[in-house]
């Protein structure tokens, strides 16, 4: 029996329009609607079905202690950070063809892999409060960009993500609490913050920011992807329906020629840890990590996902005799823009 898996399959590429580039500006996210199969959706909830029953675990997460009743087993797990350093399938998710498809427009050419997690959120699991995601994610210069795949429909009742339309255009609020060394701290006049993403708004400092904006929304249905960049203020709450699970699988990703300085809280040497994230598209001349599992991306299938057609020699605008500017052929030495 051949078992069809994600990464053997071919995707139809997906090409991102003006209009959709020019919403994720204008918003600060972008919501492509069926962009992962839900051949590929249904691959993941099996899996995470049969993380809640103990059919299969993720190397370093305790699975649920076979003494549980069904609804403790059901409500075990709330988030499941970096698994695609130890599973294959995260991998798989992570270097989504399509999902990289995307990024490319948004925030590349160059794209480097830096995050996943798996949220279970079940009927009554808590939302996260107002954050910046740059704020966990430092990237320099900065170009953060989550991907947030629905796999089950995400309503306002069960917790789907909330965005504070305009705040794309904020800095990065420090905090005064020490939670991370990040932040736009070089600004005269900015306000730390403290608690972010807490969801008590008066304990949250970060939602001052967020109320000079309006709050948008964003339902989506499985398979459907939510682009959003690292300095959009953005939330969700929690569950509240009583039997719809708002599971979803996020990525995090930056451009490859960023200089990371993050691994996730774990140590790394030098000054940036871009050498533990996977090189997803294009091509860089800082180090980056192969991907674990073999999913072919650009660190390992340069000849798909990496070269880029050769560009045409470069012309410059150059003044003519009679004093107009006109295109011309690059002189090899001594021209001038
Ligand atoms: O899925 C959620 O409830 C929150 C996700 C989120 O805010 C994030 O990934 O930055």
């Amino acid at each position: 029996m051949v078992v069809e898996t994600a990464q053997e399959r071919i995707y139809e590429p997906y090409r991102v329009s003006v209009s959709e580039y020019v919403t994720f500006r204008e918003q600060g996210y972008l919501a492509v609607r069926g962009l992962v199969p839900l051949d590929d959706v249904a691959e993941l909830n099996a899996h995470v079905d049969n993380l809640l029953a103990g059919r299969e675990h993720i190397p370093g997460v305790p699975p649920p202690p076979a003494d549980l009743s069904p609804q403790e087993r059901f409500n075990y797990y709330q988030r499941i950070h970096m698994p695609h350093r130890v599973s294959a399938i995260h991998e798989r998710f992570l270097l989504h063809p399509r999902i990289l498809d995307v990024l490319e427009t948004l925030i590349g050419p160059d794209v480097l892999a830096l995050q996943t997690m798996l949220f279970f959120k079940q009927p009554g699991q808590p939302g996260q409060g107002f954050h910046q995601d740059a704020y966990y994610i430092p990237t320099l210069p900065d170009t953060l960009c989550g991907a947030w795949l629905a796999l089950d429909p995400a309503t306002e009742e069960n917790g789907c993500l909330w965005f504070s339309v305009g705040s794309q255009h904020e800095p990065i609020y420090p905090d005064s609490d020490g939670t991370t060394p990040n932040g736009d701290r070089v600004l005269g006049d900015i306000e730390p913050i403290a608690n972010a993403s807490h969801s008590d708004e008066s304990l949250n400092l970060l939602s001052r920011v967020a109320r000079k904006y309006p709050e948008v929304k964003v339902e989506a249905e499985p398979g459907d992807v939510v682009f959003f960049g690292g300095h959009v203020i953005h939330r969700s709450h929690a569950n509240r329906s009583k039997t719809q699970s708002r599971r979803s699988f996020v990525g995090h990703y930056c451009n490859a020629r960023a200089l990371v300085p993050w691994n996730h809280g774990q140590p790394y040497e030098g000054e940036s840890a871009n050498y533990l994230h996977i090189l997803a598209r294009g091509t860089t001349h800082l180090p980056y990590a192969q991907p674990r599992f073999g999913t072919p991306c650009a660190a390992n299938r340069p000849d798909l996902y990496g070269e880029r057609p050769a560009r045409p020699k470069p012309k410059s605008m150059m003044g003519n005799k009679s004093g107009l500017m006109i295109l011309t052929a690059h002189e090899e030495e001594g021209h001038e823009d």
